[in-house]
């Protein structure tokens, strides 16, 4: 298929912290698979970031560590647009505009507003309630068909495809309405190792909760040793089992083996023997990613040009969608 032929396709993360293997798992693994298929852009979201306090000199920190690790991961740079969101101011430009087609109703009531609202009550700000339609101008300015996030995420996706949907009936045809692409099966969500009924968080208290993607071999193992595990002593994937099941989705992304391979890889062997052998895949998986984002994170120039000119493309297909939507709401535009 050419260039032109291929659909858009748009994803960010947060640089609001270590990233988790949750995070890998459940949408940077996806972006390295799905970047030939599609016209992919990712960005690392820092406006979003702030809606939950940051401080300033881990923010900028974490913006240039998240680039190197997307790439570090395999997001190749030529092949994909790589970019800081706030490097592309269109991006709150849009925001501007599609606020006054929401209704604070719609917000109010997202999960992820109400969580973030209980565990930040010192700090619920305005942004935090409109990060939904932040994430709606993202993928919307790059026209995206598809959208790879986590389960979490479903909702806000449907907030998009909705304001997209109200956007088009009220002006006429200006944007794509997206479709989120969310793996099936647990992969999707990766649960805590503490507590496996709750989504693995990189703001979780509890730093055993999750294993992040610079772990070391010893501290990723220790981790999965100590995940909470189910009664019994058999290694089987099931829904009264959330602690195995999310042990073997886990193992199973690393290592490429299906639930029913590694069901039988560890017939007769007990919960013990398993947690090892899961802690040692991602160990043997996350070692090279680390070694590549250690010496990217020496390139600071390099990861300087990728970032400048992923915005720079980034910010001429935003702006043609931009100047679409000023001039269908009766923006003078001057010339
Ligand atoms: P926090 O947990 O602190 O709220 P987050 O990790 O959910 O942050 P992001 O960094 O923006 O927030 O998430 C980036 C991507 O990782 C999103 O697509 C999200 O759906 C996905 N993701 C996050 N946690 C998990 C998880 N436990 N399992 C699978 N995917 C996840
Ligand atoms: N809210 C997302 C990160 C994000 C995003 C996006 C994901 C910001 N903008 C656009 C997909 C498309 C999260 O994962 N917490």
């Amino acid at each position: 298929m050419g260039e032109t032929e291929k659909k858009a396709l748009f994803s960010a993360v947060q640089p609001s912290g270590a990233v988790t293997i949750g995070n890998y798992i459940g949408a940077i693994k996806n972006f390295v698979a799905l970047q030939d298929e599609f016209n992919c852009i990712y960005a690392v979201a820092d406006l979003h970031s702030i809606t939950v306090r940051q401080e300033a000199a881990a923010l900028r920190k974490n913006t240039l560590e998240l680039m190197a690790l997307f790439i570090a991961c395999g997001i190749d740079p030529e092949k994909c647009v790589l970019f800081v969101q706030s490097h592309v101011p269109a991006h709150c430009e849009l925001t501007w505009v599609l606020n006054t087609i929401t209704y604070p109703g719609e917000l109010s009531r997202m999960t992820q507003f109400k969580d973030k609202s209980a565990k930040h009550a010192d700090n619920v700000n305005m942004g935090l309630m409109d990060y939904p339609v932040l994430m709606a101008s993202d993928i919307l300015l790059y026209q995206a068909a598809a959208v790879p996030v986590g389960a979490d995420q479903k909702q806000h996706l449907e907030l998009t495809r909705d304001l997209a949907v109200r956007f088009n009936n009220r002006y006429g045809q200006t944007f794509t309405v997206p479709e989120p692409y969310i793996m099936k099966g647990s992969g999707a969500k990766i649960m805590s190792l503490a507590d496996p009924s709750r989504k693995m968080s990189k703001s979780d208290e509890n730093p055993n909760a999750f294993i992040t993607m610079s772990d070391d071999r010893d501290t990723i193992i220790r981790k999965c040793k100590r995940a909470v595990t189910d009664s019994g002593n058999e290694v089987r994937s099931a829904e009264d089992k959330p602690g195995v099941s999310n042990l073997i989705a886990i193992y199973g992304a690393f290592t490429g083996k299906t639930a029913e391979e590694t069901e039988r890889e560890f017939s007769g062997k007990g919960y013990g023997d398993f947690k090892v052998a899961v802690g040692e895949a991602v160990a043997d998986a996350l070692a090279p990613v680390q070694a590549e984002k250690a010496r990217l994170l020496k390139e600071k120039d390099y990861l300087n040009g990728i970032m400048k000119r992923g915005a720079e493309t980034a910010a001429r297909i935003a702006r043609r969608t931009l100047s679409k939507v000023y001039r269908k709401v009766g923006f003078y535009s001057g010339d």
